[in-house]
């Protein structure tokens, strides 16, 4: 039955088609942390770097912790400090592109829970090309109250912290 096998070949490569694409991230990670909510606290950020391998554009992301997931713009006008909406974030190829506190980040908006401090969240990160064409980085993205690895400096509540060593 010619057919038959013709319809498992396709699928078999279908198979083989979305494992590949698993294994070769379009975009590199690096550094993600969710800043921690307080009960009742309706939004916060999510930041990382990212790196495409080629030139992308981060277009939107989803969370199952989440009501809505934007891609937000946190800067200064006049003195006021703004957040917006970006219809998209440009990645270029190779150039590390920093989601930061204060700058762009992933806005986790109706939250459907408090996020704990040391806990996980699902974030699904989407993104296309110059073609259109679509693709996914599925992270899980730790919580905390502050950068983990902050530079020195970087974390002004290091103060609070006593003399802990581990
Ligand atoms: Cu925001």
């Amino acid at each position: 039955m010619p057919l038959r096998h013709a319809l498992i070949a396709t699928a078999a490569l279908t198979l083989l088609t979305a494992a590949h694409a698993q294994t070769a991230a379009p975009v590199e990670a690096r550094n993600a942390w969710v800043r921690a909510s307080v009960p009742g606290q309706s939004g916060t950020g999510a930041f990382m770097t990212l790196t495409a391998r080629q030139g992308l554009r981060l277009v939107g992301a989803s969370s199952p912790v989440a009501g809505v997931v934007e891609v937000h713009e946190m800067r200064l006008e006049g003195d006021v400090m703004r957040m917006r909406a970006l219809p998209g974030l440009d990645l270029p190829a190779g150039k590390a592109v920093e989601l930061k506190p204060g700058g762009y980040h992933v806005m986790l908006l109706d939250l459907k829970s408090t996020l704990a401090k040391d806990s996980r969240v699902p974030l699904t990160l989407r993104f296309t090309d110059a073609r259109g064409a679509a693709s996914e980085l599925a992270l899980t993205v730790p919580v905390a109250a502050t950068a983990p690895g902050a530079a020195p400096g970087a974390a002004a509540d290091h103060a609070g912290h006593g003399a802990h060593k581990h």
